[in-house]
């Protein structure tokens, strides 16, 4: 093929609009971890991966271009089970273990790194807290609606001057008999646009963090959006502003206070995104095999030269030692002993792998890999984000070396 090619190539943008293309994803598992999975696991993965392929594929592309999140994604991702898979049936959620959880957010992800996002924040960031420090009452009015996408939530931790240091934030509270009055900012908040809830976490007047669940229309509450976003165009990012916001004391979370709140709802979030760039790093690898193997020049397809091999070699690889890795974990978390470390170490592991075969892939489909007729710079935009989000690349290494060293460079 020409250079012509590229306008003669499927390439589907109408009018400003993306048409849906066919979703040709094949699954690769080089050394048959499928072996490890049990029938139930295969299962809830090929259901959360049908309905990507139906309800999410086609219109992806779209909404990124027009940095939209599709609200009608919510309905589905409650279907599939996706918001709260580990919660127990008796509060509405599927009751499924851990691996499967990781398998849906792997499904998700391979769609986009966004859905994932919305779908890891409802479960891990604001049905998991409200779970596990939440107290009968607050588990029986929130987690239900969670769980069926009636009621959508976000988590309020980062600040705009308090990131990777959590522990410096600001937002804080005051008591006033039966109720709290709230003030402070949170930023880079995913779903906030939207939420009907809010998981907040707050210090008291003795500087002691705590969570609360902030509801949409409390007076002095606002959810601004925030635009301009290179990355996770699929999901809707905002702030969090709390202008002596009054919250009754019964939406406290009665079972904990201080940091070991907030992180422990990220050791659910950050092992999701584990298994989830997964999904994205087939994607790319996927679309990058069935290119090269397609496009010709200098008279062979380009996946017979070694530098293409090398790549796509490199690239299995990679994808294989991260699907161990995460299996391993999952184990691991079933049984209640997945060390906080182990899943930075993943998660650190396995954003970084996606990123790189991200970027590897882009290069494999050359001009055409800057379109949104191939997901792969979507993906690469994407993982700028992940690799942010839930904890920095760097702070994860940090929290590796001193798990190791047992020497805190963070004091
Ligand atoms: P440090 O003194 O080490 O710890 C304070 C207390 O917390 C305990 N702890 C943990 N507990 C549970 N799980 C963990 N992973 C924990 N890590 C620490 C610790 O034992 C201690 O407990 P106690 O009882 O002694 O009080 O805290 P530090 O201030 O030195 O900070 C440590 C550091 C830097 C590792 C931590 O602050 C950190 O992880 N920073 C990164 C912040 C982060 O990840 N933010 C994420 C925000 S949410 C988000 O990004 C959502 S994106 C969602 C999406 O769209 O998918
Ligand atoms: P900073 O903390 O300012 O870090 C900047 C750089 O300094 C990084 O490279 C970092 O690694 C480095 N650095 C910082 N400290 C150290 C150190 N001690 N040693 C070495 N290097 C260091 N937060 C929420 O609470 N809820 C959400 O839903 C949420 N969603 C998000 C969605 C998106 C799209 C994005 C981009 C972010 C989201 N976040 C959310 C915020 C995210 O968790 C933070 O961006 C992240 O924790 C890093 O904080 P920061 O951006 O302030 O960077």
């Amino acid at each position: 093929m020409g250079i012509l090619s590229i306008f003669t190539c499927p390439m589907q943008y109408i009018s400003g609009i993306y048409m849906a293309k066919a979703d040709n994803f094949q699954y690769h598992d080089y050394y048959q971890v499928d072996d490890l999975l049990t029938e139930e696991h295969k299962l809830v993965r090929e259901t959360a991966r049908a309905w990507v392929k139906k309800e999410v594929s086609p219109i992806v592309e779209n909404a990124c271009q027009k940095a939209e999140f599709p609200k009608q994604w919510i309905k589905g991702l409650a279907e599939i089970g996706a918001f709260g898979p580990y919660i127990p049936v008796e509060y509405g959620g599927a009751g499924l273990d851990q691996i499967s959880y990781g398998l849906i957010m792997m499904e998700l992800e391979r769609g986009d790194s966004g859905l994932r996002s919305t779908a890891s924040v409802q479960s891990s960031l604001v049905m998991y807290p409200i779970f596990t420090y939440g107290n009968e009452e607050q588990k029986k009015k929130y987690l239900p609606k969670l769980a069926k996408g009636e009621m959508m939530g976000c988590f309020g931790l980062t600040e705009p001057d308090h990131g990777s240091n959590p522990n410096g934030m600001l937002t804080n509270f005051k008591d006033k008999g039966d109720h709290v009055i709230l003030n402070g900012a949170k930023m880079w908040i995913s779903n906030s646009p939207f939420a009907d809830i809010a998981v907040v976490w707050a210090k008291n007047e003795e500087g002691e963090i705590q969570g609360m669940v902030v509801e949409r229309g409390m007076k002095g509450f606002t959810t601004p959006e925030t635009h301009g976003k290179w990355s996770l165009r699929a999901s809707a990012t905002g702030e969090l502003v709390f202008d002596n916001v009054k919250v009754p004391k019964e939406n406290i979370f009665p079972k904990v206070k201080g940091l070991k709140g907030p992180l422990g709802c990220l050791n659910s979030a950050r092992f999701g995104i584990a298994w989830g760039t997964i999904g994205a790093a087939l994607d790319c690898y996927d679309s990058a095999l069935r290119y090269s193997k397609e496009r010709i020049q200098f008279g062979k397809p380009i996946a017979g030269f070694q530098l293409t091999q090398k790549k796509l070699a490199e690239m299995i690889t990679e994808i294989t030692k991260a699907q161990l890795l995460c299996w391993r974990l999952g184990v691991l978390k079933n049984e209640n002993r997945a060390t906080p470390q182990q899943i930075s170490m993943a998660k650190r592991n396995n954003v970084n792998m996606a990123l790189q075969i991200a970027r590897e892939a882009r290069q494999i489909h050359g001009a055409m890999g800057i379109t949104g007729e191939y997901p792969i710079m979507r993906h690469m935009m994407n993982l700028e984000s992940v690799i942010t989000y839930e904890g920095t690349h760097d702070i994860h290494l940090l929290i590796t070396g001193y798990d190791v060293t047992g020497i805190n460079a963070f004091e």
